[in-house]
């Protein structure tokens, strides 16, 4: 793969608007990035291997668990950082952001959010570190759009819990310590479970053979007559609002880290712009390939300010699950849009792993898809503006 000579577009100086911590806490993690993840990430895509090593080093640059609180081993960092680190993660890679927003945003925000001191005492600190890598059941084989219709079940045994069922589609899953899992209990009440790898009954099963995230393992979670210890319940609240507010942070930092791709093809497409000579000109002199580009930043500032008064509204704790909503569907699709451009730019060169610009555009197709697809995200839209339901 070419060298790692990215720049990060700021065409309406959104820097002026980050505090000095939110551009040092951007830039180690763009120079982690640029350091731990380029040189290798195409050959683990390659492969379709998750890179362990990096594991630490997400760690290290507050990955996991960036707005958690510092006691309990989260870098208690407001949710502009949160998301500029997963703008410079995903500018590396989807699938390494994938790992990181299941850890911290499907994981550790509902064990903190939803768990008791001691779940909050024996996980967290773990999960920030790195230690233990944590996956998130919502997704069943018959329920993706639709979760509220699982079927994954537990019943009351007096001592324990008995859970039963399947999970698909399940990032991390195969190398998970924990899952933070939702399944009805007997009255049909969803509740989220946290369940430890070792426990009998309790399989993960890689999911071989994508084509997109290939460098994030995705997995099944299968449940067979697993016997769960009643403190591992998440207490604090139940219902299908328990996961979707989960859904909210992660989607947030899905909007965030959408730019970073787009911002690195588009970086990829200018420089190879002013290089590339055909008909003796650089091709980047031609009115159709300046079109390209010009739309391609324009869509970048849009998102980025887009993605910037968000994370005003969620530190002031104002963001609806609406606006979120809007800003990862506006944000995944201008991304997906980018890449495409920028690939024909690159001609035959576009479709080689010399270039990251088609390992983003496969990657996206799956970040169109999870945490609500691109039509389900319009719905969302439609209901908040006419308070019709299309859904159904
Ligand atoms: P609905 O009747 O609308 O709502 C049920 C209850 O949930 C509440 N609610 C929310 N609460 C918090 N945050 C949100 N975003 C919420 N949206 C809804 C709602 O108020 C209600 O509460 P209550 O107290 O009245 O019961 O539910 P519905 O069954 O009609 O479904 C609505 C729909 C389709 C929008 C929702 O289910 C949905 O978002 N579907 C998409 C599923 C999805 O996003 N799955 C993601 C799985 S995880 C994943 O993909 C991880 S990818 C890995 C990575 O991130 O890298
Ligand atoms: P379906 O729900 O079957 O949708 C198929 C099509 O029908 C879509 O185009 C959809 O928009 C459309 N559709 C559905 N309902 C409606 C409607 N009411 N109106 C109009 N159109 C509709 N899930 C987890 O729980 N945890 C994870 O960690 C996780 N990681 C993932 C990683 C990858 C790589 C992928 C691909 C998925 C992951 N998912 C995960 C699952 C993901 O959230 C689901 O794939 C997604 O929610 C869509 O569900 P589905 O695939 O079953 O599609």
């Amino acid at each position: 793969m070419k060298p790692d000579l990215f720049e990060a577009p700021d065409y309406y100086n959104i820097d002026d608007l980050l505090t000095e911590e939110h551009k040092l806490i951007r830039d180690s993690a763009r120079e982690w990035v640029k350091r731990d993840v380029s040189p290798i990430i195409e050959e683990y895509a390659q492969k379709a291997e998750f890179p362990k090593q990096i594991i630490d080093g997400l760690a290290e640059i507050g990955a996991f668990g960036p707005y958690i609180p510092e006691e309990y081993g989260g870098a208690g960092l407001d949710q502009i950082s949160y998301g500029l680190i997963m703008q410079e993660i995903e500018r590396g890679d989807s699938g390494v952001r994938s790992t990181a927003s299941v850890q911290s945003s499907l994981v550790m925000y509902p064990i903190w959010k939803y768990g008791t001191e001691e779940q909050r005492n024996k996980y967290l600190p773990k999960l920030a570190s790195g230690e233990w890598m944590g996956s998130f059941g919502l997704t069943e084989p018959d329920h993706g759009s639709n979760p509220g219709g699982m079927t994954t079940n537990f019943k009351d045994m007096g001592d324990h819990y008995l859970l039963n069922g399947a999970k698909l589609w399940i990032s991390n899953s195969p190398f998970c310590n924990v899952a933070v899992v939702w399944a009805k209990n007997e009255e049909g009440r969803i509740h989220g479970l946290i369940v430890e790898r070792g426990m009998d009954g309790f399989s993960t099963p890689e999911t071989h053979n994508k084509w997109s995230l290939r460098a994030s393992a995705t997995g099944e979670l299968i449940f067979d007559n697993v016997k769960v210890p009643k403190e591992n319940l998440l207490p604090n609240k139940s219902g299908l609002g328990a996961p979707l507010g989960c859904l909210d942070s992660a989607r947030y930092g899905i909007a965030w880290g959408a730019i970073g791709a787009a911002m690195d093809c588009y970086d990829t497409a200018l420089r190879y712009s002013k290089e590339r000579i055909q008909f003796g000109k650089p091709i980047g002199a031609f009115q159709l390939q300046q079109k390209k580009l010009a739309e391609m930043i324009t869509e970048i500032t849009k998102a980025q300010l887009l993605a910037f008064r968000l994370g005003q509204l969620k530190n002031e704790n104002r963001a609806t699950s609406a606006q979120i909503s809007m800003a990862k569907r506006n944000n995944v699709d201008m991304a997906i849009k980018i890449t495409r451009e920028a690939r024909q730019m690159l001609g035959g060169m576009g479709i080689t792993g010399e270039y990251s610009i088609m390992r983003h555009m496969m990657n996206l197709e799956s970040v169109i898809t999870y945490e609500g697809t691109h039509d389900i995200h319009l719905l969302i839209t439609g209901l908040d503006i006419t308070g019709l339901n299309a859904f159904k």
